[in-house]
């Protein structure tokens, strides 16, 4: 059977976090905001607007519209220079394997993240064309808990959402793909990820075995 694998992208196939955090931390420290990497946990998955806003919220500081333009601006420019220095070093562990067993077995591949800087990314690493399709954040209008990224990337591959599996990393996206009645499965720490169908720390962990299982058995209605 044909399924349709869609993978979310910072922390699922890269570890981008760090650059964030690194991004993130400077703006912050620009406007006298403290910024702890306990605080960008918080931000993994959420959309580059939201994670402003929470910086803000957590200072406590309120800027202009303009201002808080710029310091999107800013941030991005700052992000992007260390996405340029990337290559398939960075790649998590086992993700390339995991995709040239799902494109040697016909399944559908889709890249589902919140990124608006996800297609570059993933040519910087060499995993672009392993994609059928990529959804992004320049494709969505509503962010993670809401399952539209995933559902336009099934969409795409003319795969119903009951039969998509989704690695996620943040819990934000582990509801997403309950909400899109899609398999979750969780990539990190099981008990931060406990809603997720099936929780892995890695790639490392997950065999064969576990994929053919995903591809040819038939998932139970979930209740929404
Ligand atoms: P950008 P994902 C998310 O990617 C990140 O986890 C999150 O930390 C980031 O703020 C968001 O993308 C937006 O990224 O500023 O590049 O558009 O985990 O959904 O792949
Ligand atoms: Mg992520």
């Amino acid at each position: 059977m044909r399924k349709g694998f869609i993978f979310d992208l910072d922390g699922v196939i890269v570890d981008t976090a760090k650059y964030h955090f690194l991004a993130w931390q400077n703006l912050a420290t620009g406007l006298g905001i403290s910024f702890t990497e306990e605080q960008n946990e918080q931000l993994k998955g959420v959309s580059r607007i939201k994670s402003l806003e929470k910086i803000l919220e957590w200072g406590n500081k309120t800027i202009s519209e303009d201002q808080f333009q710029s310091l999107m601006t800013e941030k991005n420019e700052e992000y992007l220079s260390y996405i340029a220095k990337m290559d398939q070093s960075e790649i998590l562990p086992d993700v390339p394997r995991l995709l040239d067993y799902l494109i040697k077995n016909n399944q559908g591949i889709a890249l589902g993240s919140a990124s608006k800087n996800a297609r570059v990314i993933l040519e910087k690493v060499g995993l672009k064309s392993k994609f059928d399709t990529i959804v992004d954040g320049t494709n969505v209008t509503k962010a993670k808990p809401n399952p539209e990224v995933f559902l336009i990337g099934a969409k795409q591959l003319e795969i119903a959402p009951e039969n998509c599996i989704v690695f996620e990393d943040s819990v934000a996206g582990i509801k997403a793909a309950n909400n899109a009645g899609m398999i979750s499965i969780g990539i990190g720490d099981k008990d931060i990820l406990a809603e997720a169908d099936f929780v892995f720390n890695d790639f490392t962990t997950i065999k064969n075995e576990f994929i053919n299982q995903l591809i040819n058995t038939q998932k139970e209605p979930r209740v929404l």
